[in-house]
């Protein structure tokens, strides 16, 4: 039996990614670490939290990192844990560095050293692309990242080819392009948006705040993309693939289309928040999937009205059960005072105050 070791299980994508490799029987392992709120609800959620070994560890202590790759003894270790959120990023860019960046060479460091025979899936971002092109962008487009996240993954991806170039590690980058799924954490705009649209639609609350509806980005549905990240780690030798849809939306669209689809306009409940801005963000971002497509086999199948429909529908019956009595695993706020949820994440920075929105 192959072993696994994933960091990040506890995220969006290593809850599918546990779930896709116990299909595969793999035996999986998984990193988590001490949090004062347990978050395993997304494991419970695929009822995969019994079928996986969890070691306690964190990215940024060596020990145990080390710790989890001798008492997991992996043929594959997929690194996905991060601070993921690019506008938290903003905030804390010193620790993003550390967790989202250095910590790729703790692990690559530590399988050297160990001299352990891995296969290594770096999880890259489009992000890393900023605003450098007009055209879909490809393995070959230049990076211009535009947050201390991204700048993080950036070093992360050089690191990746320079162990695999430099000792011959079989190491690979997935630069992956947003993907979403009932699974994905509330603050980012896509659950964001599909969890207050339910709650708009059973009188929970009756707005919702937004920054930047102009962004455009290339969003696709996470269970397939983990699948791209196990068929890298199959392929013959170690390589660099972009996994994307090639569709891009803004998020005015995905507004339009998370409120039609439960009967309501969005117009009438959506604030812009210039809170909500970022320093700086990236405008489009849209993905050229032709090297995973002709390599690997990969696509994608998800439409992005679907995608949104999925989410929409799931929150909507998540919310149902709720007021119905019943209790988690899912992570909806435990109380319906949401009034100031936009606040939460923004952190320190102040830009600006609402403004109702008008076309
Ligand atoms: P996510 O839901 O935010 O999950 C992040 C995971 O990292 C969680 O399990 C989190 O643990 C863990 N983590 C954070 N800091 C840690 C630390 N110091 N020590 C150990 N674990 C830590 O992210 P995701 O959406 O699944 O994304 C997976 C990876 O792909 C990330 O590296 C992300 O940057 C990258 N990526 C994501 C996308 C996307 O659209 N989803 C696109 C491109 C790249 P807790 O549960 O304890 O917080
Ligand atoms: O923002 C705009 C925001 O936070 C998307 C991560 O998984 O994908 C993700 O990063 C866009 C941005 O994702 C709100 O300004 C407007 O332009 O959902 P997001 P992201 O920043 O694209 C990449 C590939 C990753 O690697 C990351 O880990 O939506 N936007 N209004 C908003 N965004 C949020 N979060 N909240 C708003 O209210």
């Amino acid at each position: 039996m192959r072993s696994a070791l994933i960091t990040g299980i506890t995220g969006q994508d290593g809850a599918y990614l546990a779930k896709l490799l116990l299909k595969k029987n793999y035996h999986v392992f998984g990193i988590y670490r001490r949090t004062s709120t347990p978050s395993f609800w997304r494991l419970q959620y695929l009822g995969v939290q019994n079928k996986i070994t969890l070691i306690p560890g964190d990215l940024m202590d060596t020990g145990s990192v080390i710790n989890a790759i001798i008492r997991s003894n992996p043929d594959e270790v997929y690194h996905l844990a991060a601070q993921s959120f690019v506008e938290a990023s903003f905030d804390q860019p010193s620790a993003t560095g550390d967790i989202t960046g250095i910590s790729v060479t703790r692990i690559l460091d530590a399988l050297k050293l160990l001299k352990k025979n891995v296969r290594f899936y770096q999880a890259s971002s489009s992000e890393m692309y900023g605003d450098g092109a007009s055209q879909a962008q490809n393995e070959e487009t230049p990076f211009h990242p535009a947050s201390p996240y991204a700048a993080a993954k950036v070093y992360g991806y050089w690191l990746t080819r320079i162990y695999r170039e430099s000792f011959g590690m079989f190491a690979c980058n997935g630069l992956l392009f947003n993907h979403e799924s009932p699974l994905r954490g509330l603050e980012f705009v896509t659950r964001k948006v599909t969890n207050t649209v339910a709650m708009i639609k059973l009188g929970l609350t009756k707005s919702i705040h937004l920054g930047n509806l102009k962004a455009k980005r290339d969003w696709g549905y996470a269970p397939e993309y983990v699948e791209s990240m196990w068929m890298m780690l199959q392929n013959d030798t170690p390589d660099d693939f972009v996994v994307a849809t090639g569709s891009q939306h803004s998020v005015q669209e995905l507004v339009e289309i998370a409120f039609s689809s439960v009967g309501l306009n969005w117009e009438d409940h959506v604030i812009i928040d210039k809170k909500l801005f970022r320093p700086l963000d990236v405008p489009a971002l849209k993905g050229d999937y032709t090297k995973a497509n002709k390599i690997l086999g990969w696509k994608p199948k998800t439409s992005f009205s679907d995608l949104v429909k999925i989410m929409v529908e799931e929150d909507v019956r998540r919310w149902r059960a709720s007021l119905n009595g019943k209790m988690f695993p899912w992570d909806v706020p435990s109380s319906l005072n949401i009034e100031n949820q936009n606040e939460f994440y923004v952190g320190s920075r102040v830009y600006g105050s609402s403004t109702k929105h008008s076309r």
